[in-house]
């Protein structure tokens, strides 16, 4: 099913000129309205007259979150206030957050979007649909919403929190699909299965409209499990628009890029030199038509691949796969990358462990150790100390295998990790602390 068929079917040759011709725009867009822009490409010497091809886009100057600190709150704003309509902010928890505005045209460009991802993973007009992300500054919300009605669904707008009354909607309305961050959900379906209700009360549940954190396979295998769903992948920053960047299709094979509106690159994120087709590495996105905030190259800090196939769906914007981890979120363990995703595959592939976990980052004298502290599918286990030995042993050397290092494995009581309504935080870093 399509959205805007003629645009998610557009030749790859006539995409890439829309694209040009709008990342002209953006440039010139860009250096006439926003004073920071205005100074940093007349020092790079860049008009939109001299970007002939997409690829000139690697002489631009990437733009960071620090950029957007540094303006805080509306410095990058390229509209003045009379013409923005929404303000959201970023849910970083340091420092100030980074800010963004939308002009009327913005608001109908993120709805367009949200709904072309929506409508491409089976959402229709008949759908009863619970948006769980919270309401507010967070773009996951309103972002969703907005699109939702314009494709007809009935939206119930509950927010995240008071898990008990979502369960009693879900199950009274008869909601046929649920927003949510994946570890809300799954939070969700504890909870579901903890209260007197079969879990068929729930039986017309059917989508899984997740995002806004990563999901590995074998997580996602327990969404779908333990509520009998379909769940999909939607991908989004605050600082771009929120979600409706990027989502997946009903083949689940890569996150369509709403390519007439975002630009991706692939660069290194150490030298910021752009990769070749296929090579994983830091996602920076260009907005090509954005009124409110437009962004040059924003670096994203989320590690990925592009796939230019065109997909079985018949769409042909390029695909990036799942987010392998932040390169900020990355932890550096003794020399040695590791990305929390990892070690949530090798968890969440034994039957045994729940997935709920979390790292812990210590330095002990000059080395830093990780410990990966998890609990039990079924707390009956915590007395049986050789069964627990034995689990343990089997992680960690499954965790040895997969990371090339050495760490600890601790089975924690049930209930003991915490429980997030939102995005998980799975790290705890110790390393600064006394
Ligand atoms: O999380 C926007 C969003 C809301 C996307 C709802 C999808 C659904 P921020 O709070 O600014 O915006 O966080 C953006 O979250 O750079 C990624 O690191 C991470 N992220 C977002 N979606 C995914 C995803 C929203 N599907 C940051 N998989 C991004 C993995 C994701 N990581």
């Amino acid at each position: 099913m399509f959205f805007q068929k003629d645009i998610e079917t557009m030749p790859r040759k006539q995409l890439e000129e829309l694209q040009l011709e709008r990342l002209k725009w953006t440039v010139d867009y860009c250096a006439r309205n926003v004073p920071f822009y205005t100074k940093k490409l007349g020092e790079a010497g860049i008009t939109g007259d001299k970007i002939k091809s997409l690829s000139d886009i690697q002489y631009i100057p990437p733009t960071t979150k620090a950029d957007l600190r540094d303006n805080y709150p509306f410095g990058m704003f390229a509209q003045p206030m009379k013409n923005i309509v929404r303000i959201h902010a970023s849910s970083g928890t340091t420092g100030k957050p980074t800010v963004v505005g939308y002009t009327k045209k913005d608001l109908e460009v993120w709805s367009d979007c949200m709904a072309r991802l929506l409508v491409a993973v089976g959402t229709t007009c008949e759908d009863i649909v619970q948006i769980s992300f919270g309401y507010g500054m967070f773009t996951g919300a309103l972002g969703l919403h907005y699109a939702l009605e314009k494709i007809g669904c009935a939206v119930v707008p509950n927010s995240s929190g008071n898990t008990e009354k979502a369960l009693m909607y879900m199950r009274d309305f008869g909601t046929t699909a649920l927003v949510a961050t994946p570890t809300y959900a799954l939070y969700m379906c504890e909870t579901a299965k903890e209260l007197e209700y079969p879990m068929s009360d729930y039986s017309r549940l059917r989508l899984g409209l997740f995002g806004s954190e990563g999901t590995t396979p074998e997580m996602r295998e327990q969404l779908e499990k333990g509520w009998n769903i379909f769940a999909t992948d939607n991908y989004g920053m605050s600082e771009l628009q929120g979600p409706g960047v990027s989502g997946e299709c009903e083949e689940r094979d890569g996150l369509h890029f709403c390519e007439d509106y975002f630009l991706p690159e692939i660069v290194n994120p150490e030298t910021l030199e752009t990769l070749d087709a296929g090579e994983t590495g830091e996602l920076l996105v260009t907005t090509l038509t954005k009124e409110g905030i437009p962004l040059l190259r924003y670096r994203t800090r989320d590690i990925t691949r592009l796939n230019y196939d065109v997909c079985k769906c018949g769409r042909t914007s390029v695909r990036m796969d799942k987010v392998k981890g932040r390169s900020d979120d990355m932890l550096k363990i003794r020399g040695v990358n590791v990305f929390p995703s990892q070690i949530e595959s090798v968890l969440l592939s034994i039957d045994k462990i729940g997935p709920h976990y979390q790292l812990v980052v210590r330095r002990e004298g000059f080395t830093d150790t990780l410990e990966v502290q998890f609990e039990l599918t079924d707390s009956s286990m915590l007395e049986k100390f050789s069964e627990i030995e034995k689990l343990q042993k089997n992680v960690q050397h499954r965790l040895q295998t997969v990371l090339g290092i050495q760490c600890k494995v601790s089975v924690v009581e049930p209930k003991t990790i915490e429980r997030f309504v939102g995005k998980a935080k799975r790290i705890i870093d110790l390393r600064n602390t006394k």
